[in-house]
């Protein structure tokens, strides 16, 4: 199966339960606006966490109707975003999105030894786009949490998003390990990893995709562009998955795509001991409630 829009995702999501979702430091509109539509359309349950009042005044400023939904007061962010580990750390829900708080003390929280959501994996950030110059939807990794993976880290940041897209119906999904340029270059490191990554795929030392690289990202995207260079590679032009060389990369890319493109996008943290909604502040209501979709689909 191939997903071509966002909106497929309610497709995968209709009909599961209701997911237990924890928004921590719920203060926050767009995540209250995703959070009230998701749970009016049978999709979460939510449990806000945060400042109470600037709660209940924002649902009075939009109009949101959050009677019945449970709300704990918790103003200070830190401590908010620390209740809401230790509920889930506690099987009390099944996801934990992020509010108005910053990524890297959510992080920090999540990968708390004592009451965090580590599993022992690496956890890694995965993210969905609709491009409308793509022919179908197109995941990104990592934008948005691993700053510098070496070659072990790439090796599970594959193996996680590859099962993810496997939750969403992919059966072998097609990988694109990007560098600047699609021979391997000694002195660029990410081409070396990517050869590592192609081979070992061949190998089956990981399993269950097709992977290909380095690749640049005009023959990771562009058949005709593929072909023009005389690469012959199944994933060049059809890529589902693209892997990154590092942060820097991956965010320039996700907020061109965002800016530049107009894409859609929705993006979660996959490997912790639940699926993470980890949205930019800057995302719209919209990429909100879509991630929110994208942790159901996730989510056992
Ligand atoms: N998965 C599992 N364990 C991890 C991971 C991971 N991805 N990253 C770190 N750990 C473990 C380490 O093994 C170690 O035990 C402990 O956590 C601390 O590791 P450090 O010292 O490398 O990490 P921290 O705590 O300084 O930082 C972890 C962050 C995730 C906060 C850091 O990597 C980070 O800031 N990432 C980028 C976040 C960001 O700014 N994103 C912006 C884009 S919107």
């Amino acid at each position: 199966m191939v997903l071509k829009s966002l909106s497929d995702l309610k497709g995968i999501v209709s009909g599961k339960p209701r997911k237990k979702l924890v928004l921590a430091a719920a203060h926050d509109q767009h995540s209250l606006g995703a959070v009230i539509q998701a749970w009016h359309d049978d999709i979460v349950e939510p449990i806000l966490i945060g400042d109470a009042r600037a709660i209940q005044n924002i649902c009075m400023e939009y109009g949101y109707n959050i009677d019945g939904l449970q709300v704990i007061h918790e103003p200070v962010t830190e401590m908010s975003v620390e209740r809401a580990v230790r509920m889930l750390n506690g099987k009390q829900a099944d996801v934990l999105m992020k509010g108005k708080v910053g990524t890297t003390i959510l992080l920090k929280c999540v990968l708390n030894r004592e009451w965090g959501l580590r599993t022992g994996n690496l956890l890694s950030h995965i993210a969905l786009f609709e491009v409308e110059t793509y022919h179908k939807l197109i995941a990104v990794t990592d934008v948005a949490m691993n700053i510098a993976p070496n070659l072990k880290d790439k090796i599970a940041i594959v193996n996680n998003s590859v099962s993810f897209l496997h939750k969403l119906g992919y059966v072998m999904p097609k990988v694109a390990v990007l560098g600047a340029v699609e021979m391997v270059n000694e002195n660029m490191e990410a081409t070396l990893d990517a050869a590592l990554l192609s081979k070992m795929n061949q190998r089956d030392q990981i399993k269950n995709c097709i992977i290909d690289g380095p690749l640049a990202f005009d023959n990771a995207i562009s058949y005709e562009s593929a072909k023009h260079k005389g690469i012959r590679s199944e994933v060049a032009g059809d890529t589902d998955l693209l892997l990154m060389p590092d942060i820097e990369v991956g965010n320039v890319l996700y907020k061109s795509l965002v800016f530049f493109a107009r894409a859609k996008v929705a993006s979660i943290i996959l490997g912790a001991q639940v699926p993470i909604v980890l949205t930019s502040r800057s995302d719209s209501e919209q990429a909100k409630y879509d991630s929110i979709l994208l942790s159901a689909a996730a989510s056992n």
